[in-house]
């Protein structure tokens, strides 16, 4: 097949899994065109069968906003022709499915084979963004102007369904990983190179939003660190950053937290942890989550989101109300003492991740849905 792909390319969960997507399509052979402002955050190794094509937003005193809608969808429109596109799969509705359909209705008015469009709902487009009375209306009407649309859970399906009050086939499938990448044996660094030979490794990878809740995440950590010897490694950038700073040093943090900034690589140092905390107000899935059961190290997080389809509660980690830091803080510091049942999480993570979401299985789900859409 030859496949469009449409995402946001900054880091974020989103364009993550539409690049991995991307480049497992290309692997198992489908020619894949990414179509977007910018080079995708992990579009970072070359196959041959696996284009990227920018989208011009060029400027004009008149335009207060750059028009990236108008050139996004000529440019998917343009691809669809030189390439002969079959599928436009557009990650995370907003903008991405009107445009979409913009491009289409460009190639019906000159007769032009037509691509089947596909949507992938993501999270904050349908929770947050999309169900902000600006947004609604295009949403629903480019949701349901879509061939094929997906969900990355369950939870967000039902929500999506709820809010937008879809009527059509919503298929769930979710978030994937790369078991060659994401495993409890890739790290390519020592725990001890974060922390001494006493001291757990604890994690948070994010992109530092509000929906984060960051200042739980470091709460979760004071409250532990209290109880056992530990640090807090933080991987990601974003607008709670300098807040978190803050909040570090008021609480004499300072020395027990280890800013990363934001790392493409996260697999080469998941592994070293012992925990990975999760607290976010809302969570689709829970990409990193599942990137950390994959590298074996259990989650802590909130339930009542997507999380629930991706850690196994008392296997590989615990779900609590969102903001219950104080219960969180203490199954991490029960699990963290008992040497024996950290062990048993840590195992646990690794196969729950494997059997349920590798790529190799979610890979097929997306090329049987490709397939039905083309066909149906
Ligand atoms: O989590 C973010 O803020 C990034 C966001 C995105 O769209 O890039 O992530 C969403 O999509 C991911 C990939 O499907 C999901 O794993 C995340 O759970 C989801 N984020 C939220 O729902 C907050």
């Amino acid at each position: 097949m030859n496949i469009g792909i449409t995402c946001y390319p900054v880091a974020g969960g989103s364009g993550i899994v539409a690049t991995e997507l991307g480049h497992e399509l290309a692997v198992r052979g489908h020619t894949v065109h990414f179509i977007s402002y910018a080079t995708p955050y992990r579009l970072d190794r070359f196959q041959t069968n696996l284009m990227y094509h920018e989208v011009d937003t060029t400027s004009y005193p008149l335009f207060k906003f750059p028009l990236y809608t108008l050139t996004l969808a000529s440019k998917m429109a343009e691809v669809t022709r030189n390439f002969d596109l079959d599928i436009l799969h557009m990650h995370y509705a907003i903008p991405h499915a009107a445009c979409a359909y913009l491009a289409k209705q460009m190639l019906s008015a000159g007769n032009e084979k037509l691509p089947k469009i596909i949507t992938t709902l993501h999270g904050t487009d349908i929770t947050l963004v999309g169900s902000d009375p600006s947004y609604y209306d295009i949403t629903r009407f480019s949701i349901n102007a879509s061939d094929g649309i997906t969900a990355v859970s369950k939870y967000l399906a039902d929500e999506t369904r709820e809010v937008f009050k879809i009527e059509k086939e919503i298929r769930v499938v979710h978030n994937f990983f790369n078991e060659l990448r994401f495993n409890p044996g890739g790290s390519q660094c020592t725990k001890t190179e974060f922390v001494n030979d006493n001291e757990f490794l604890i994690t948070h990878v994010s992109n530092f939003r509000p929906v984060k809740r960051i200042p739980d995440v470091i709460d979760i950590f004071e409250r532990i660190s209290h109880e056992v010897p530990a640090r807090l490694l933080l991987i990601g950038e974003g607008p709670e950053t300098v807040m978190a700073r803050r909040q570090i040093n008021k609480s004499n943090l300072s020395g027990k937290v280890i800013f990363l900034g934001s790392q493409s690589r996260v697999e080469a140092v998941l592994p070293c942890s012992d925990l990975f905390l999760m607290p976010s107000a809302e969570e689709s899935f829970g990409l990193a989550a599942l990137e950390a059961l994959a590298c074996g190290v259990p989650v802590i997080g909130s339930s009542g989101t997507g999380l629930m389809e991706v850690v196994e509660d008392y296997q590989d980690g615990y779900l609590f109300p969102v903001g219950d830091t104080a219960s969180m803080a203490h199954a991490g510091v029960a699990l963290l003492k008992n040497p024996l049942r950290l062990q048993e999480f840590k195992k646990a993570a690794a196969a729950n991740a494997l059997k349920k979401f590798k790529a190799d299985k979610i890979v097929s789900e997306y090329e049987k849905f490709y397939g039905e859409v083309l066909n149906g």
